[in-house]
């Protein structure tokens, strides 16, 4: 049976995986998971990916899908229950557009400063602030602001975005983002594949 359901090779904590698992938990799309841990990627991953990013999602036929927005779509295009995709798509590449160019870029050199030459953690901070502040409500986004919050959760509550942060939480606390974030075990080939998500 799990034999027959597309492949999807995901990493827990990755807000790319995230965003592709709530998409494909909203659109009820069953997949057999394999967890990556990205220090020691499958071959199996790597030889239908050579990019090697998460996520990767197989298809029966064959189709490698290598980009989440990618794997996004098709799940929604198998099933919207939801209506996700009712929302404007204009309104929403722009604000995917901005995640995953501006936004990124300041949200990197904010939480990983150390790593860029010359990068002021405070200076990126401010300016990936100002993608939250224009923020409207896109589920897709929300992987991405938790990862922010959490980088200092005690500066991203004194902000007073009253309805940024609620948003943030009624999106930690729902069913949806437990399911999606339960934990697996880093898949080997030959082990058995967990269908994603569990009992949804
Ligand atoms: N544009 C890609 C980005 C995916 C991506 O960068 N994923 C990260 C993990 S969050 C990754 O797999 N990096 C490769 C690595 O760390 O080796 C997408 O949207 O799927």
């Amino acid at each position: 049976m799990t034999q027959e359901l597309p492949t999807l090779y995901s990493f827990r904590r990755c807000p790319y995986a995230m965003r592709a698992r709530l998409a494909l938990a909203a659109s009820g799309q069953l997949v057999a998971l394999r967890e990556v841990v990205l220090r020691d990627k499958p071959p199996e991953m790597i030889e239908a990916s050579p990019k090697a990013t998460v996520p990767v999602l197989v298809l029966g036929d064959g189709t490698i899908l290598e980009e989440s927005l990618d794997v996004m779509h098709w799940a929604l295009a198998q099933a919207d229950p939801e209506e996700w995709l009712s929302a404007d798509y204009a309104t929403m590449d722009e604000l995917v557009t901005q995640n995953d160019g501006p936004f990124k870029h300041h949200l990197d050199r904010y939480k990983y400063a150390n790593r860029y030459d010359g990068a002021v953690a405070e200076e990126h901070r401010a300016e990936a602030s100002k993608t939250l502040i224009e923020l409207d409500a896109r589920l897709e986004i929300l992987p991405f602001v938790r990862q922010f919050a959490n980088t200092d959760r005690t500066w991203f509550d004194a902000q007073g975005w009253p309805h940024l942060r609620g948003w943030l939480e009624r999106f930690l606390a729902s069913d949806r983002f437990k399911a999606v974030m339960k934990k697996y075990p880093q898949w080997r080939a030959d082990d058995p594949e967990p269908t994603f998500p569990a009992g949804e």
